[in-house]
């Protein structure tokens, strides 16, 4: 058996009831096989970057898991189709994404799967839910050039 991964997912959504679409798909990311979820971050709204609609609920999970990086992304884009995701085009507002940030220390391009989630870094709504459970993994001066974008912690 692999020696389980520290991954890092990204969870946003804002059709539907987002809140509670989060909170379910939290509870859908510790259930996947041969994996623990370790940690979540609070849900945090934030206005759509590049993408219209209403605000987004964005949250920030920690697993450590034994899957590969193909099988854990398939286990990902499974549980966006069962909240109904559609993709009519890029960036459209959605009832899901779980977007792969960081898988170990693993870089991987291929057509698939990009890792590091390579806009990760300019993006508040992924690097405050981030700092929240994982501090080391943000350096101060990606926290500094995000300031002012709307991101808001939910209580
Ligand atoms: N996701 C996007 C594009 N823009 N904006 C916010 N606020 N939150 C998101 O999760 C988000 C976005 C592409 O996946
Ligand atoms: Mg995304
Ligand atoms: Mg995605």
């Amino acid at each position: 058996m692999r020696e389980p991964v520290r991954v890092y997912i990204g969870l946003g959504a804002n059709l539907g009831d987002p809140a509670a679409t989060v909170r379910s798909a939290i509870a859908g990311l510790a259930a996947l096989p041969h994996t623990t979820l370790l940690a979540t971050s609070g849900l945090y709204r934030s206005t759509p970057v590049d993408s219209g609609g209403p605000d987004y609920v964005n949250a920030v999970a920690a697993l450590d898991t034994r899957l590969t990086a193909p099988a854990l992304l398939a286990g990902l884009q499974a549980q966006e189709q069962q909240a109904g995701r559609e993709r009519p085009y890029r960036n459209a507002p959605r009832t899901l994404d779980l977007d792969l940030l960081l898988f170990g220390s693993a870089r991987i391009a291929s057509p698939a799967l990009t890792v590091p989630h390579p806009r990760m870094a300019g993006r508040a709504f992924v690097l405050l839910p981030l700092a929240e459970i994982a501090p080391g993994l943000v350096p101060p001066e990606w926290l500094r050039a995000v300031e002012g974008q709307g991101v808001w912690r939910l209580l």
